[in-house]
């Protein structure tokens, strides 16, 4: 029976992949912060024989490196790690954001994804095998305003993939990042700080992708063969595509 660890399993893509490889027999090992919605989901998708939880913020690297110590030995092999857990806060532009919001950007979206991806390697390494999922963003590549250090961050965790998969060729550890575009989720109740109006706004009078959706891609890319690997893959709603770059005019 193959295990999953899935960062950010409390809400979004996260728990949809979580119900879905359940759904498979697969083992989880579900993280966030919310310790009853984990609580629930271990509940509802077999008990602590097929889900561990772990309650912690990816942002406390002791706490990362606790967490995986102290796996029980029945999950102590992960085929698995999705680096999902990650969050957007603010659209202001660069002068006027808050330095927290992007000091808490690059500590969850960067240095938490870091640690679980360091912590979980030399264990991949010693079984020859294992499978790195990110989840990136569109906006790491194609900047938008107000986006500033989500997008930068998100451009970190596509270079990351890239660039650690160099490092591992040979070793049968696998790595992809995946992309998505404009999802409907808990991200824009998160990144207007409860403004539910404003993250309402962001889905209406669209089609948004689904959590589903990216459920169904992490379960598909864990189900190719052992020699096959995705490098990246961008995923949009149909109603969702890049736009021109702009031109600042002067008013006559
Ligand atoms: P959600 O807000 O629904 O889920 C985010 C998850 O991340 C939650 O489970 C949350 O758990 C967890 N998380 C956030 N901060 C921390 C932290 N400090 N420590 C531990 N866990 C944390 O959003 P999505 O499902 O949409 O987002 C998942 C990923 O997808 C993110 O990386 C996001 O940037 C990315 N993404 C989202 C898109 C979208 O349009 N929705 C598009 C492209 C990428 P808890 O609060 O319990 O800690
Ligand atoms: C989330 C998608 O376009 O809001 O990564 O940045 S977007």
């Amino acid at each position: 029976m193959k295990t999953i660890m899935i960062t950010g399993a409390t809400s979004g893509f996260g728990e949809a992949t979580a119900r879905l490889f359940a759904s498979y027999g697969w083992k989880l090992i579900l993280t966030g912060r919310r310790q009853q919605r984990l609580a629930a989901l271990q509940l509802e998708l077999g008990g602590p024989k097929q889900v561990h939880i772990c309650c912690f913020d990816i942002t406390d690297r002791n706490a990362v490196e606790h967490a995986f110590e102290t796996l029980p030995d029945s999950f102590s092999n992960i085929d698995v790690l999705l680096n999902n857990a990650g969050l957007a806060l603010g659209l202001d532009p660069a002068d006027k954001t808050d330095l927290d919001d992007w000091e808490k950007m690059v500590d969850t979206n960067i240095k938490g994804l870091m640690y679980c991806t360091r912590t979980v390697l030399p264990k991949m390494k010693q079984q020859g095998s294992g499978y790195i999922i990110n989840i990136g963003s569109v906006a790491g590549n194609w900047p938008y305003p107000g986006g500033n250090v989500y997008c930068a961050s998100k451009a970190f965790v596509r270079q990351f993939s890239l660039a650690i998969r160099a490092d591992l060729l040979g070793t049968g550890i696998r790595v992809t990042n995946i992309e998505p575009g404009n999802a409907e989720t808990e991200f824009s109740m998160v990144r207007f700080k409860n403004d539910e109006q404003r993250a309402e706004g962001v889905y209406q009078q669209t089609v948004a992708l689904t959590a589903q959706d990216i459920a169904d891609t992490v379960f598909w890319l864990a189900s190719t063969p052992a020699h096959v690997n995705v490098t990246t893959m961008e995923i949009m709603p149909t109603e969702q595509a890049t736009g021109p770059l702009a031109i600042y005019r002067k008013e006559k």
